[in-house]
């Protein structure tokens, strides 16, 4: 490695040794004949001392952003020098020698500062530099760790992971819009969900799986919740009772990734400001009394509609006023609002056995348990007008033996957003798609 250490991580174990360092140039302040270069890297920002030769050497080539090898004697440094913004106040860098690496040009696009104003359009087009504002830097840092923890969570739980194909035949996810692309003469569609897959290898024998990847609907929505790309993280299990055993999971998934978060991004939480509250349970509640707590808040959802944006909120209020809770399970969803695949309830045609996921008041995640005797799947498949013929490779997964099975979508985009309160799905993501946005 060019480095024998981070920058975050020198301490004063280190006083007295050479060590060498690699990052960017973050500040470079001239006093005089001497100077101070704050030199970052992903661990954290170090103070290197320059003297006259150094200076006088480097002083106009360290433009902000370059990036520089510093070898350099490790020092205590008096109390009063300490600035609290640096990690490793306590010590600083006595400069030996400086290799430039990699020359920042400038002016650079971006504001590459704590606080920026440069738009959220702007920071895209530039999102490698965007990242290294340690905010969004933290934001990523902890999206990675939902993304670690998650597959830890399902692996641990007894789930197989598996990679479903996103290059389809067809749609799979009635109601969702597809990409048509190209495909050697034929058209293929990007995959909007693995849920054919998924309940495939369910029926495979492999009972319970989980699938994380991208998933790609062209919706035109101008919305700060809606991506034509994003990361679902899907599971179904096999050999259920009924829908409340994938929430009985969804729970305990919620539970183990809000703790472990908070454990090891204890730091980047506390940066971007954000607490984290661990459900004990979550609470569940029916469309029907949703309706009746909406109805006081002066808003009126009609028997076969879906929450909208505002509904949600307002539940979301309701919940975290009399549970202190952040989620909430809604159930009992219209049928008329969900795809024919999802099981109705003994005795009761109008609803599901499906629910959605509410997060401080935006659906993070969509389950239901399956309908999974082909007969009464193919009734619903043409009371909602679909030629289930057609669908042959999903028909023959109910032929051969086929457990009563649910399972869940989640977006992890989404999820990440909720967690930090962050108003804009683009800034849960690195680099967003949308109607407009197909670069970088
Ligand atoms: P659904 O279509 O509700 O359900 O999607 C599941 C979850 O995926 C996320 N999501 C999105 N995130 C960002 N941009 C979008 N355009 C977008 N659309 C959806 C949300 C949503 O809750 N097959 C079912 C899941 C299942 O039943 O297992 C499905 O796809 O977080």
């Amino acid at each position: 490695m060019l480095r024998t250490h981070a920058c975050g991580e020198v301490s004063e174990k280190e006083v007295g040794q050479t060590i060498t360092l690699c990052g960017w140039v973050d500040t470079l302040r001239v006093s005089g004949k001497i100077s101070f270069l704050l030199l970052r890297d992903r661990t954290g920002i170090i103070q290197i001392f320059l003297d006259k030769t150094l200076t006088e050497k480097y002083q106009h080539e360290l433009k902000k952003e370059s990036v520089v090898l510093v070898e350099g004697l490790v020092n205590k440094r008096p109390d009063n020098q300490v600035k609290r913004e640096e990690k490793t106040g306590s010590i600083e860098i006595a400069g030996k020698g400086i290799e430039l690496l990699s020359a920042a040009e400038t002016p650079l696009p971006i504001d590459v500062v704590a606080e920026t104003t440069t738009n959220i359009d702007k920071r895209l087009d530039y999102r490698f530099l965007d990242v290294r504002r340690e905010k969004v830097k933290n934001i990523f840092m902890i999206r990675s760790k939902v993304y670690s923890k998650t597959v830890e969570f399902f692996d641990k739980a007894g789930f197989v992971a598996i990679q479903s194909p996103r290059l389809t035949a067809s749609g799979v996810e009635s109601g969702a819009e597809e990409f048509k692309i190209p495909y050697f003469g034929k058209t293929a569609s990007l995959a909007q969900s693995p849920q054919v897959y998924k309940q495939m290898f369910v029926v495979s024998g492999l009972e319970k799986v989980y699938d994380i990847g991208p998933i790609f609907r062209a919706e035109k929505s101008h919305t700060t919740r809606h991506l034509t790309e994003f990361i679902g993280i899907d599971m179904e299990m096999g050999f259920i009772q009924d829908e409340n055993d994938v929430m009985t999971v969804v729970e305990e998934y919620l539970k183990f990734l809000l703790a472990e978060l908070k454990r090891v991004c204890k730091e980047e939480l506390e940066h971007l400001g954000v607490t984290i509250n661990v459900p004990k349970t979550i609470p569940k509640m029916t469309l029907t009394e949703a309706r009746t707590i909406l109805k006081d808040h002066g808003k009126i959802l009609p028997d076969n509609e879906d929450l909208d944006a505002e509904g949600e909120r307002i539940i979301g209020e309701h919940v975290k006023k009399r549970h202190n809770c952040d989620f909430v399970f809604m159930l009992e969803y219209p049928w008329a609002k969900r795809p024919f695949y999802h099981m109705r309830p003994e005795g009761n045609k109008k609803i599901t056995k499906s629910f959605d996921l509410l997060f401080n008041g935006v659906e993070i995640a969509t389950g239901a348990q399956r309908e999974h005797r082909l007969e009464i799947l193919e009734a619903q498949a043409k009371e909602k007008d679909i030629d289930f013929s057609k669908m042959t490779f999903y028909r023959d997964i109910f032929r051969y033996g086929c457990p009563p099975h649910g399972g869940i979508g989640m977006g992890l985009d989404r999820i990440t957003q909720r967690l930090l309160n962050l108003d804009n799905i683009r800034e849960a993501i690195l680099l967003p798609r949308d109607p407009e946005r197909l670069t970088p």
